[in-house]
């Protein structure tokens, strides 16, 4: 548990809701033949990110390096090294959709819940994060207002 990476793939905003996200990352899973149960890191306006992942375990990057000791560590605004390898541990660039703030909740910081409609996409409001950086901005870089046309990853973390 507490794997992370970036997936290898990118899509714009429309990702299917919650679900289509968790999909995303159970397809680069399976494409990598990893083990266990992933979920994707991101905050709808109804579940935050931080409520979708384990208290209680270390996170790691592919290549072993720490991320953060705990949850807490997780989201308190820092981590330990960039989350910038893929399910197959190529090193990425670019951003990912989060949806959230630093804290893990879900981002409402420009004026409205930048969750790209709860990832059905339209040209609205979503929360990236960029994958370089070990600052705030790993998880929150920036509000984004075309979800329905640039493309980007998703971070996905494992739950079990
Ligand atoms: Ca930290």
């Amino acid at each position: 548990m507490g794997t992370i990476f970036v997936t290898s793939g990118s899509w714009n905003g429309n990702l299917g809701g919650m679900s289509g996200a968790d999909s995303k990352c159970d397809a680069a899973v399976a494409g990598a033949s990893l083990a266990g149960v992933w979920v994707a890191l991101i905050s709808t306006s109804q579940t935050n990110a931080v409520s979708r992942i384990p208290v209680g375990v270390q996170f790691v990057r592919m290549d072993a390096a720490i991320i953060a000791d705990n949850l807490a560590d997780l989201f308190d605004g820092t981590i330990q090294n960039p989350i910038n390898l893929d399910e197959h541990s190529i090193i990425k660039v670019g951003h990912v959709f989060t949806g959230s703030e630093s804290d893990g909740t879900v981002s409402d910081n420009c004026g409205g819940v930048e969750t790209c409609g709860d990832w059905t996409a339209g040209a609205v409001n979503g929360e990236i994060g960029m994958v370089s950086q070990t600052n705030a901005n790993w998880v929150q870089s920036g509000c984004f207002s075309t979800c329905d046309a640039e493309l980007k990853g998703l971070y996905c973390v494992r739950t079990a």
